[in-house]
């Protein structure tokens, strides 16, 4: 694998809002800690010219996948609230894309692609692989990862950018990510 940033790349950042950091409605162990390696990844790719994409949940109040609704989660990003907003530190430039999901109301949306027309602008725009981090890994990171290899992009995950729910999580995550074609970043130089 090459490490190098190429032309038709494009870095996928999913979901660094307030609410998965310290602090926030869903927090995320040492989730804020992927925001300086991002701000890397930020600048390496505005350097080269490349597309970045920043993905956010958006649910409306009362959202299936809420503990009160039968779901899994505490209510979190909610849609406007401050929790949502994309964390403070995350350097993202004027010329981000946003990729807004878990708005449906019938069920969740854990990856960037579901039903976000996601994979057919990347292919009209020419994009072949795609650089992932973010939160969280075991959940939206995961799900985006699995469907953009199922979508035929390439995937490179940023190790050092994301963090799980669990750390049993992370290690199932990984496995279904390698087996899926997902390759694994592992330093930051
Ligand atoms: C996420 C739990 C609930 C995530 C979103 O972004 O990984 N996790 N909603
Ligand atoms: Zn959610």
């Amino acid at each position: 694998m090459t490490n190098k940033l190429q032309s038709s790349d494009a870095l996928l950042i999913v979901d660094v809002q307030k609410d998965f950091c310290q602090g926030g409605a869903l927090e995320i162990n040492n989730g804020d800690a992927v925001v300086p390696v991002l701000n890397l990844w930020i600048e390496r790719s505005l350097e080269k010219g490349l597309p970045i994409y920043a993905s956010r949940d958006w649910h409306p109040k009362g959202h299936v996948s809420f503990k009160e609704q039968g779901g899994s989660w505490p209510p979190h990003c909610l849609q406007d609230s401050d929790g949502a907003l994309f964390h403070q530190d995350l350097l993202l430039p004027d010329s981000v894309i946003k990729v807004t999901k878990g708005v449906r109301f019938d069920q969740d949306q854990n990856s960037a692609f579901d039903e976000t027309g996601l994979a057919v602008h990347l292919r009209n725009v020419g994009i072949k692989r795609l650089w992932i981090g973010g939160l969280a890994e075991d959940v939206c990171v995961l799900a985006t990862a699995l469907d953009a290899r199922r979508h035929g992009f390439e995937v490179v995950l940023i190790k050092e950018a994301t963090r799980p729910v669990t750390d049993q999580g992370r290690l199932k995550a990984r496995k279904q990510m390698r087996q899926a074609g997902v390759e694994v970043h592992e330093k930051n130089g």
